[in-house]
């Protein structure tokens, strides 16, 4: 999949770059200028290096883990190789995790992460392109693992290709590809042809597939076959999440033969007795049983299995994740480790074998009947549970206090005994049969309303036993202590940051408004990152913006201030951290600004109380080469609302902020198309330079659609003192009169991309 997506970026690269090269020849289309005056824009343009994005992901629970949340985060890269920590917030069944966030224009994916309380935790990559939407396919059982590299679908890579309904004899040690569809004949000549389905392969014969033979069903690729698939030794047959496998039948004749599965459509219609090597880790459904005998090399069941007939188990099986059995379990000498979910529909006689359960949950939804000589131990937290249970031989137990629960009634005969650190519970708390002689070594009975031992619900265990069967969650706010920021604290359980964890953006301001000034866009430059608690509801409780001056190049003492467009000034409880210290800013006891009919936190009036000067440096701030740099304090303010604010109401950082014009408090600069505060004088829109129209929304442009304020999602190196910042940033042109279309990354450092020498170092 990765290497597809980034054959289909180079193909849109490709593509943008001759669009690109076609439109210069284009006479109203980019052309070279140093003039900001020049530059032809749209008026829609809204100037920014970020775009709005929805953020939805939903989690593949199962029904029955209802209440239960994951952790999503989303990241700027790979976490693993240094990705930053953006967005984060819960998910459960039917209840994705939606935020509201910008990302930067010159981002290609991000990665997305699903974290439960057991620890497991899935990673993928998604494609920015607009609103984002992602669903992990793949169910969080204990023995997830992360995906292989999918497949190269690409048209570049699958050009050798099985189409229509041909026959073919496939050479050895050649790559096959269907990317439409195939229904003919394929002849495997015995040995190393790999066909790789990314379409859909629904084929009349299938013969020869021995030693390493592959069938890859990729992601979005179908593969159906009613007949029987035999499949000699070292034969593979590989689906990826999203693929679709339906087979009639399927032989594998030899140890070394191999089935992978990670998607959540696999079918087979016959019995399957899988010799070689299964391993699953999505959802597979055998319609006509399943028989795992000593042939079989090796299992891996850390997905889901249903069965539409019985499990027969001659040899050792472990399930680290769900089989779920619409008939019978024989278990004839065989061995069942059940350290997840396994659940049975009929009737169950142990009459062989064993069944050890090791924190897992076996359940029998009718009648369970344990005979002499079969064993059955449970370890750790175990739940063993039926509607009739039938105890006719000893069962025992180790580790922390495992639970037997009959929700019909118990019968223990002969002389069998519940021995060990186990709480049998029934719906009476009595016995059909059976007395408290036949509970030693530590072993209790009581009914299921008074149980003492807690097993917890989880992935595995839909059930759960004893008071509060939850995981644990201290403050019981929904997240379980382990994904939850704020352990102790009901009111909060996330902390997400804008742009990203380690990456603080930049605010960069023309002061002259509403005259035009000389674009060195560098009057005043802020640096920002802006931390946001959420609570379990992804609701935002404080939000935490830090703010310092990177520069001034401004003769005026401008000042600076948020407005939270979508929040009253009443739904803010407290404001602090603010620089408010030349009186000209009237504040409420909760630290918003009087007067104002949104909430409005000026965070300082005068950027001089708050920068610290070299001796003799200049009257301009770190924009004059000439002097040494100096250092600003960074203000780190805390606003906590009333009540916890939606991501919807609040919208996508960085808000409202504005530059505040030489302690002149009716006049600000706002970024274009942003609401000015009730505190501007209105009459200043449309003088001078100013070409606002605010009946039509129109805000802070020129006639010719400039802006006084640009912001960047990175630190952004702004140009030295009166150069304009089209002559600093070669790409500045083609990016603002493409509408941001072309050239997304203008700001960032790559070669040809700045005039050194009119860059602030
Ligand atoms: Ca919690
Ligand atoms: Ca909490
Ligand atoms: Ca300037």
């Amino acid at each position: 999949m990765r290497n597809n997506k980034w054959a289909f970026w180079a193909m849109a690269i490709l593509t943008i770059t001759l669009l690109t090269t076609c439109r210069k020849e284009i006479p109203s289309g980019t052309h070279n200028t140093n003039s900001m005056d020049d530059l032809v824009i749209s008026p829609d343009f809204n100037w920014e290096s970020s775009m709005p994005v929805h953020i939805k992901v939903s989690v593949n629970m199962i029904v029955q883990n209802i209440g239960k949340l994951c952790k999503i985060s989303v990241y700027d890269g790979n976490p693993s190789q240094g990705g930053n920590l953006m967005t984060t917030g819960a998910a459960g069944f039917d209840y994705p995790f939606e935020a509201e966030w910008k990302l930067p224009t010159a981002l290609n994916l991000i990665y997305i992460q699903a974290e439960n309380d057991n620890g497991i935790s899935l990673l993928d990559s998604v494609e920015v392109s607009g609103n984002i939407t992602y669903t992990f396919a793949q169910s969080m059982f204990k023995g997830s693992k992360e995906m292989l590299t999918e497949p190269d679908c690409s048209p570049a890579n699958a050009t050798n290709t099985l189409t229509g309904n041909a026959v073919y004899n496939l050479n050895n040690g050649t790559n096959y590809y269907v990317t439409n569809s195939f229904t003919g004949t394929i002849h495997f000549s015995g040995s190393g042809a790999t066909i790789t389905v990314c379409g859909t392969m629904h084929p009349q014969l299938i013969s020869g597939m021995g030693v390493s033979c592959s069938i890859v069903v990729a992601s979005g690729g179908t593969f159906t076959y009613e007949n029987t698939l035999s499949m000699s030794n070292g034969a593979r047959l590989y689906s990826y999440i999203n693929s679709h496998v339906t087979l009639g039948d399927l032989n594998l004749n030899g140890a070394t033969t191999k089935v992978l599965n990670y998607s959540n459509y696999w079918t087979i219609s016959s019995q399957f007795i899988p010799n070689g090597i299964l391993e699953n880790y999505g959802s597979m459904t055998m319609n006509n049983g399943l028989k795992i005998t000593s042939t079989i090399l090796s299992v891996v069941q850390s997905g889901s299995i249903t069965i539409h007939g019985d499990l027969m188990l001659t040899t050792t099986l472990t399930n680290n994740g769900s089989i779920e059995i619409f008939g019978h379990l024989n278990l004839n000498n065989g061995t069942l480790n059940n350290n997840c979910k396994f659940i049975v529909h009929e009737d169950l006689t142990l009459t062989s074998g064993s069944i050890v359960l090791n924190g897992g949950y076996f359940k029998e939804t009718q009648s369970l009947y344990i005979n002499n000589p079969a064993v059955v131990i449970l370890k750790n937290k175990s739940l063993l549970s039926a509607n009739n249970y039938h105890q006719g031989v000893t069962v025992t137990a180790s580790g922390s206090k495992s639970t037997i629960k009959a929700t019909g009634q118990a019968y223990i005969t002969g002389t069998a005994k519940v021995s060990g650190p186990i709480e049998m519970i029934t719906s009476s708390g009595t016995l059909g049969s059976g007395n408290l002689s036949n509970f030693i070594n530590g072993a209790t009975l009581a009914s299921i309303a008074n149980a003492t031992n807690i097993i917890n619900l989880g992935d595995c265990n839909p059930e759960g036993a004893g008071p509060n069967a939850t995981p644990p969650d201290l403050d019981a706010d929904g997240v379980p202590d382990n994904l939850d920021a704020f352990p102790a604290d009901p009111t909060r359980a996330y902390i997400n940051y804008y742009p990203s964890v380690n990456v603080f953006g930049s605010l960069v301001f023309e002061d002259l408004w509403p005259s035009k000034g000389d674009y060195d866009m560098n009057d005043l430059v802020i640096n920002y990152r802006y931390k946001m608690i959420t609570n379990a509801h992804n609701y935002v409780v404080d939000l935490e913006p830090w703010y310092f001056v990177a520069a001034a190049g401004a003769g005026y003492s401008n000042g600076f201030g948020l407005q939270l467009d979508g929040v009253l000034p009443g739904q803010v409880q407290s404001v602090t951290g603010c620089s408010l210290q030349n009186s000209i800013i009237s504040v409420a006891s909760n630290g918003t600004e009087n007067g104002q009919s949104r909430a409005v936190i000026v965070v300082f009036d005068n950027f001089n109380n708050i920068i610290h000067r070299v001796p003799n440096g200049g009257s301009f701030f770190n924009t004059d080469t000439t002097y040494a740099k100096g250092y600003s304090d960074t203000l780190k303010v805390l606003i906590h609302f009333v009540s916890p604010v939606t991501q919807a109401s609040l919208g996508s950082p960085i808000y409202n902020p504005f530059l505040i014009k030489n302690m002149n408090r009716s006049v600000e600069v706002h970024m274009v198309d942003h609401l000015p505060t009730s505190l501007v004088d209105f009459s200043l829109f449309g003088t001078q330079s100013d070409d606002s129209n605010p009946s039509a929304g129109r805000y802070y442009k020129t006639s010719n659609n400039l802006p006084w304020v640009l912001n960047l999602p990175v630190k952004f190196d702004y140009v030295v003192e009166k150069t304009p910042i089209i002559q600093g940033y070669n790409f500045f042109a083609n990016w603002s009169e493409s509408t941001g279309v072309s050239s997304t990354d203008w700001y960032t450092n790559k070669t040809g991309y700045r005039t050194k020498n009119k860059i602030f170092h």
